[in-house]
């Protein structure tokens, strides 16, 4: 068992591991610290990670990228069709409204959900790990993006539970940038904690969040975030620029071809990166289109001046952070610049400007998500032993409750967990009912989403309850877990025994639904019967069973709960997929199996041809070496012709072949070279 962070990103993902010794990144197949978000399908076999970033060019209709922002999405969003329509691949509308893929592979049509991809690039992720470590990997934390609604954050868990993962925690990007850096910090003091602003630009959206740190504890303060702003805007600035140059220039038009908008844009990611170190650039673009190689020039002025909208929109999330902390400028001790996104010059100056000081880059910009959540899972995991530390992350939207009976049965204006409240956390409600009720769970605050988002979480129904009593009071009691996810928890029937009918009226909490707030530290024999992959409806009552209170005695009876989860899975739905991922991965493998046994028949061949004439030329005569080499020779030109593409079997028996007609020669060759190595011991005696 080994304990794995992960950092999924739109564009890299990055795996790490906690050893004893501190945290690792682990490298992938091509030995590389970021592994491409991108799952291709080919003709007969998936490429993911580096292979698929380099099949997407030859497979466009059948290569995802940036799955992860597809997550738990209506198609029906504002917005989210015009996205659709900047990817090769093609979607429609699900039955559930959800988003839904279509590609061709072996022939025939598949339908994939975002949910499934992402399964296939996290089990991927997973056996690069498994290969790297040598063991098996499950327990892991994964890093999200703090605006994640909790359907998001459901599908996130499905798509862990197809690739075989179980992460003990859905953690928040920037919360786990922010642990990494503070668990190290030794400079601190216990009575005044330090502030720290960390700004991660990635591809596709911008987190800021500010935290405070003091000896053995951090705190999240506040989130904050852009869901639509990354360093793909920037790239789409250059892309829309050369476009519209080409056309006037070419008389070619890239918005029509599906391959030269591929090849612009990849082209437009490098001139931007080439203009965050030099003050100009050059674009060379061979055969784009119509057979036309182009060529442009771009200075680092003109795309600041191309993006200065995108560059505005950078100083939203810092602003609205700092005012939900409470934070004066003057108490902020740094900002922390992290995400490969930032690494634009501009963006340090308006950072710059904004929190009136430089911001440092003093934390691994492209690792510290993956690191932060490897620590995490550390410190989760019953096998690994890490110093007390206090993690305390704040959720960023208000979620509310309300209940059939009309009245809302919370705080005020229906909010059960404000804007900002730390979690995981759990609630107890007591309402009044006396049949089966419903409760919804809601964002309260719909403008804290990101736009066009639902602010529906999830509806429970509670019941039957048992119908003898004629005073039901019921305790719910409401978690928002670890993961950010809402469940309840457990809803139960109080009885209190032996008490007239007017003692019990007079009791205040019957007269009204009120709100028992318990923020849940939990102790570390709870960590990990709290990460499970779904809401556990287990009671912390025992049913029937008896409490004292108030020297009363009061019997609780433990009421079904049942919810209709509108993110998320169906068991019935999530065993289909994970049935479909096997057998996809049977197909890869099968694949890989015949590479490998094609490859070893091409390396026979050479060696052989190669032997026949040096090493065993003395051992066979010379009618068995023409044979031999006309062999050899015949296999070679089968592997380029029509063995280019054949089963494993095939291969397998062609290399019997060979070696029925080669075995003989290296027998004799072998028992000579005994024969001599026998001397020389005799003669040594
Ligand atoms: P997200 O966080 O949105 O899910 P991600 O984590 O995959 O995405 P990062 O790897 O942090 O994103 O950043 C990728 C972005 O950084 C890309 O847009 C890439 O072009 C950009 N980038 C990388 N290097 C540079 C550079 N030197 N200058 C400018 N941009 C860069
Ligand atoms: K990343
Ligand atoms: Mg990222």
């Amino acid at each position: 068992m080994s304990v794995v962070g992960f950092d999924i990103g739109n564009e890299n993902c990055v795996i790490s591991v906690a050893k004893q010794r501190g945290i690792d990144v682990l490298l992938n197949d091509e030995s590389k610290r970021e592994t491409p978000a991108v799952v291709s399908f080919g003709e007969k076999q998936r490429f993911m990670g580096s292979a698929g970033a380099a099949s997407a060019t030859m497979h466009p209709k059948s290569t995802i990228l940036q799955v992860k922002k597809f997550i738990g999405r209506k198609f029906s969003e504002p917005d989210l069709e015009k996205e659709l329509k900047l990817f090769p691949f093609e979607t429609f509308e699900g039955p559930d409204g959800g988003i839904l893929i279509r590609l061709q592979y072996m022939g025939e049509a598949h339908v994939f959900t975002p949910v499934q991809i992402l399964g296939m690039l996290l089990s991927h992720l997973k056996q690069i790990a498994e290969k790297s470590l040598q063991m098996s990997v499950s327990d892991c934390v994964i890093g999200i993006p703090s605006y994640f609604t909790d359907g998001q954050r459901r599908a996130y868990l499905d798509a862990a539970m197809i690739a075989g993962l179980n992460p003990l925690r859905l953690l928040h990007d920037c919360t786990a940038t922010a642990l990494g850096y503070g668990i190290y910090k030794t400079d601190l003091s216990d009575s005044r904690p330090i502030y720290t602003v960390f700004v991660d630009i990635g591809h596709c959206d911008t987190q800021v969040c500010i935290a405070s740190f003091e000896t053995g504890q951090m705190k999240i303060i506040s989130h904050a975030f852009d869901s639509r702003l990354g360093g793909r805007d920037f790239d789409e600035v250059l892309f829309n620029h050369f476009a519209s140059q080409f056309r006037e220039q070419y008389n070619i038009d890239v918005y029509t071809n599906i391959k030269a908008s591929i090849r612009l844009r990849a082209s437009c990611e490098k001139l931007k990166k080439v203009l965050s170190a030099n003050a100009e650039a050059q674009l060379n673009i061979e055969c784009l289109m119509d057979e036309k190689d182009v060529r442009g020039f771009i200075k680092r002025e003109e795309l600041e001046n191309l993006s200065s909208g995108l560059l505005e929109r950078i100083s939203v999330p810092c602003h609205k952070a700092l005012a939900d902390s409470g934070l004066t400028l003057d108490k902020i001790n740094s900002v922390e610049l992290v995400g490969s996104g930032s690494r634009i010059p501009a963006i340090t100056r308006i950072l710059a400007s904004i929190f009136n000081r430089e911001p440092s880059r003093t934390i691994n910009a492209s690792e510290c998500v993956a690191r932060g959540c490897a620590l995490q899972c550390a410190m989760l995991s019953p096998i690994f032993r890490v110093r007390e530390y206090e993690v305390q992350d704040s959720f960023p939207f208000s979620i509310g409750f309300a209940s059939d009976k009309g009245s809302i049965c919370t705080l005020s204006n229906g909010v059960l967990f404000p804007k900002g409240h730390p979690f995981p956390s759990v609630k107890i409600l007591t309402l009044h009912r006396t049949n089966t009720f419903h409760m919804e769970a809601f964002y309260a605050n719909p403008n804290e989403l990101p736009s066009g988002l639902s602010p529906h979480i999830n509806t429970f129904t509670i019941g039957p309850i048992p119908s003898h009593t004629n005073m039901a009071k019921v305790r719910v009691r409401v978690k928002l877990n670890l993961h950010g996810i809402v469940i309840l928890d457990s809803a139960s029937l109080l009885m209190e025994d032996h008490m007239d009918e007017s003692e019990t009226s007079n009791d205040p909490h019957l007269t009204s639904e009120e709100v028992e707030d318990k923020c849940d530290r939990m102790s570390s024999a709870e960590k990990h019967a709290e990460t499970g992959n779904h809401a556990q409806t287990e009671s912390p009552f025992p049913s029937g069973g008896g409490a004292a209170r108030k020297g009363r005695v009061v019997k609780r009876l433990e009421i079904p709960i049942s919810e209709s989860i509108s993110g998320g899975m169906k068991r019935a739905e999530l065993a289909k997929a994970e049935e479909k991922e096997r057998w996809l991965m049977q197909q890869d493998l099968k694949m890989e199996q015949t590479k490998e046994k094609k490859n070893a028949l091409e390396s026979y061949v050479y060696e052989m041809r190669d032997k026949i004439l040096n090493t065993y030329r003395s051992f066979a005569n010379v009618s068995e070496r023409e044979e031999i080499s006309r062999k050899l020779q015949q296999t070679e030109d089968w592997l380029y012709e029509d063995g280019m593409d054949e089963s494993e079997s095939v291969y397998v028996d062609k290399l019997g072949d060979l070696r029925e007609l080669v075995d003989p020669i290296e027998k004799r060759y072998k028992d000579e070279e005994a024969r001599a190595q026998a001397t020389r011991d005799l003669l040594k005696c």
